[in-house]
């Protein structure tokens, strides 16, 4: 390259400024290398969290590791016996959402990089529906799901017909 347009000490000083970005470009990533330093993850990179999960955790105790995504909770069925206690655990893969169970005191803020935890009895069977509260975008009204609290009974039913 010709540098004749511009001054030589300036030439001279724009060189010495490439050379040190050069420096110190190979210095950050022959240090990370060596030391074995690796680019950050994310909770949502590994079980359960990558796709979210209800574990049985003791008898009639539950913890739900759910995912909210645009424009999606995963999972968003969750079939549990009535007695049930469920420990929630809400993560994000993406933007900021909400989590808000219909009839229970249980209303969290689902973000990228944090768990949220809440505890919650179902006693009494029925269907409680769960929402996104936080406004997340396009779909974000579409962002649903549902608890199904079954009778004992209708949920030993349940689990056989399911395999579980
Ligand atoms: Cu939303």
């Amino acid at each position: 390259m010709r540098w004749n347009f511009i001054d030589e000490y300036e030439a001279w000083a724009m060189k010495l400024s490439y050379g040190m970005v050069l420096v110190f470009f190979v210095a950050v990533i022959g240090i990370a290398l060596l030391k074995g330093i690796d680019v950050p993850t994310c909770v949502t990179d590994f079980k359960p969290f990558d796709k979210g999960e209800l574990i049985q955790v003791g008898p009639k105790e539950y913890q739900l590791k759910l995912l909210g995504r645009m424009w999606a909770f995963q999972p968003n069925e969750i079939v549990i016996p009535a007695g049930s206690k469920v420990t929630i655990y809400t993560t994000s893969l993406d933007v900021q959402h909400g989590f808000e169970i219909e009839g229970k005191a249980v209303n969290l803020m689902v973000i990228p990089g944090a768990v949220n935890k809440a505890e919650v009895v179902f006693n009494r069977p029925g269907e409680y529906r769960f929402v996104c509260n936080e406004f997340c975008g396009i779909g974000h009204q579409g962002m649903f799901g549902v608890f199904k609290v079954l009778p004992e009974v209708e949920y030993d039913k349940w689990k056989k017909e399911h395999g579980k």
